[in-house]
This record gives C-alpha cells, sequence and structure tokens, in this order.
C-alpha cells in the first residue's frame, strides 16, 4: 500500500503515482485548505438547519454536491475514474452540528441527518450510486459505525468492538459487492485506525496467484448480514481477478473457503501478502476515507469504548458503478435500496 501526499491534481502528483504504479495500491491524502473548510462549513450550516430525511436525502445530496469547493470535487472524481488511484482520504474537513451529538448507541433509528452526513452523501454520490441494503441498519443509506454493547462479543462485525474485524472487501459474500465504501470520521478518541491492505503484481508466486484467479473458493456471509445466506452465488468464484497489473480482490479473511488443497495453500499466502502489505490509516474528527473496495481490503482491531457518549463514530455509506447489474435486488418500493 502506498499513501501519497498530494496538493491538489498536480501533474507532479500524477507523475508520482505513475511511477509507482507497479507498487501495489495508491491512497492519496489531501489536507483541506483554511478556504476549503470554511466554504464547507458554510454548507454544513444551511444542511443542519433543513429537515432531510431518509426520503429527501438524495435531492439534497446531489444539491450539495453540486456546491463542493471545486478541488474536493475534482480530487474525487478523478479517484473514480484514474486506474492509478484506488483510495483518497481527506483531512480535516468541518463537521457542523454532529460534532455536538452523541455517538449513536443502537443501529438504525430513524433521526433526521445533519449536514456531515449530508457532506459524506455528497461525496459518495460523486463516487457512483450510493445504496442501502434492506438488511442492514433500518435500511439506512448512511449506517453508523459505532460500538454497541450487544454486540461486544461478535467478531468480524463493525460494532464487535471487542473483537478485530479481520480483513475484508466490503460485502464479499455478495454476487456483486460494492465498488466503493466511504468511511467518514465523526469522532474517534481512540485513534482507533482503520487498516488497510492490497496486492501489487508481484506479491504472490505465479501458482498462488492462479490458484487465486480460478473459481475455487466460497465466501460466506457476515453475521450482520445474514438475511443474505440463501442469495449468495452458487459456484465457487475467484479470490482475485483483473488484470495482472493491477489486480482486484473478493475475500474476507473470516469466511473464505476453498474448495481444495492448493486453493487453500494460495489463501494462506493471500493472508501473509495482505499483513505484510497493511497500513494503519488513523481517521481523525473530520476525515473522509473513499475507498476502492476492489482493491483494497480494510481491518479494524478491537478497542476499549467507554458508552459515555462520544464513542468511536464513523458513517458508511457504500456506492456502486453501474446500477443496472443490480436489477434484481432493487427493492421495487425504493429504488436505492437493495435485498436478497
Ligand atoms: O470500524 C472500522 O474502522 C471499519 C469497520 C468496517 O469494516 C465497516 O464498517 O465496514
Ligand atoms: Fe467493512
Amino acid at each position: 500500500m502506498r499513501l501519497i501526499t498530494v496538493e491538489g491534481m498536480t501533474d507532479a502528483a500524477l507523475r508520482t503515482l505513475e511511477s509507482s504504479r507497479l507498487e501495489g495500491p495508491a491512497l492519496v491524502q489531501y489536507h483541506c485548505s483554511d478556504a476549503e473548510v470554511s466554504e464547507v462549513a458554510s454548507l454544513l450550516e444551511e444542511a443542519d438547519s433543513a429537515v432531510i430525511d431518509q426520503n429527501s436525502c438524495q435531492l439534497a445530496g446531489i444539491s450539495l454536491a453540486a456546491r463542493l469547493p471545486s478541488r474536493l470535487a475534482e480530487l474525487t472524481l478523478l479517484t473514480r475514474s484514474s486506474p492509478l488511484i484506488d483510495g483518497l482520504v481527506l483531512k480535516g474537513l468541518p463537521r457542523g452540528a454532529i460534532s455536538d451529538c452523541s455517538t449513536p448507541t443502537k443501529h438504525g433509528d430513524d433521526r433526521l441527518l445533519l449536514g456531515f452526513e449530508m457532506l459524506a452523501l455528497a461525496i459518495a454520490m460523486l463516487m457512483g450510486q450510493p445504496m442501502s441494503y434492506a438488511t442492514q441498519q433500518g435500511g439506512r443509506l448512511i449506517n453508523d459505525i459505532v460500538p454497541l454493547r450487544e454486540d461486544s462479543a461478535v467478531s468480524n462485525a463493525s460494532s464487535g468492538y471487542l473483537h478485530t474485524f479481520d480483513f475484508h472487501t466490503e460485502d464479499a459474500f455478495m454476487c456483486i459487492p460494492p465498488n466503493f465504501i466511504q468511511l467518514a470520521c465523526v469522532r474517534n478518541p481512540t485513534n482507533t485506525p482503520v487498516t488497510l491492505s492490497g496486492l501489487s503484481p508481484t506479491d504472490l508466486e505465479p501458482d498462488a496467484m492462479a490458484a487465486l484467479r480460478s473459481p475455487s473458493y466460497r465466501i460466506g456471509v457476515n453475521p450482520k448480514q445474514s438475511g443474505w445466506g440463501l442469495s449468495l452465488p452458487k459456484d465457487p468464484r475467484p479470490v482475485v481477478e483483473g488484470p495482472a497489473t493491477r489486480p482486484r480482490i473478493r475475500y474476507n479473511a473470516a469466511n473464505t473457503v476453498a474448495v481444495d488443497e492448493g486453493a487453500r495453500g494460495a489463501l494462506a499466502a493471500l493472508r501473509c501478502a495482505l499483513s505484510e502489505n497493511s497500513l494503519e490509516l488513523p481517521l481523525a474528527d473530520g476525515d473522509i476515507a473513499i475507498i476502492d473496495n476492489h482493491r483494497i481490503v480494510h481491518s479494524r482491531s478491537p478497542y476499549e469504548p467507554s458508552f459515555a457518549g462520544k464513542d468511536r463514530w464513523l458513517l458508511r455509506i457504500v456506492s456502486y458503478r453501474d446500477v443496472e447489474a443490480l436489477e434484481s435486488r432493487l427493492d421495487p418500493s425504493n429504488p436505492n435500496t437493495l435485498r436478497p
């Protein structure tokens, strides 16, 4: 994994990305300027005082996306379109009114949406079509990644804080996983990073790579998405796909099962490579990370919440490049919701 700090979409930045192209996925990091912070702060103020709910958030998100500071929009669109960039971290955005709210203690309540949530949604809209899952957090488009007491002992769940959430592609078990996952940091008092990793073309021996590219793996559902259990791909599938110089991964360390011994050995080699290539991304208040979900896997270590209202709180939004491919899963009464 490479983390490359840029000052904008400059030729020098693109040359750096091009020259290190074969060294594995590239994450671009940009620190917002004071002028951008104050521009976004006034957009947030407006959105914070508007009444925005699950039904009106699509239009409100589009209207905010159209008014984003140009450099932020350019970097986001470049991340969507350039094969040289696999993720973007926008650092130091303002949070508006959400910074005074307590961290939610349950999933899927029907509270109104605040400015920072709309900012996250606007950026996700530039990346593709944000979609929600009928099976997750009450079908909300913007999920709360928070510790939940009742899930403390659940491993491989974002709310299961006592356990590691091991490396995974978001919703890897689905026939069509989302293209991008976005994590927007409301607060992170324990400085618990999201750990990222990916593959460069030369990380694995040719035999292991060939096994990972063969249709020899089944991925089970996550504990929090058990509703999809009957809608998994029927046949085993590859874990690695795409061009040799830019491999794509569909993987979940917790529940990827290989059909034979050779495929199992390759999976162990993949696990080693991912752990060697890992990069800790410490998300601070107001940071927004966009991750190409086919190029970069993510994980989270255990952490200790205090349940006094100010625990770690990220917003998660997934987006898809191609909604038509999802047709059979669209909820007829809500075209931005997917169901098993
Ligand atoms: O809590 C995190 O840093 C990441 C959690 C996660 O994997 C997710 O929300 O999909
Ligand atoms: Fe995840």
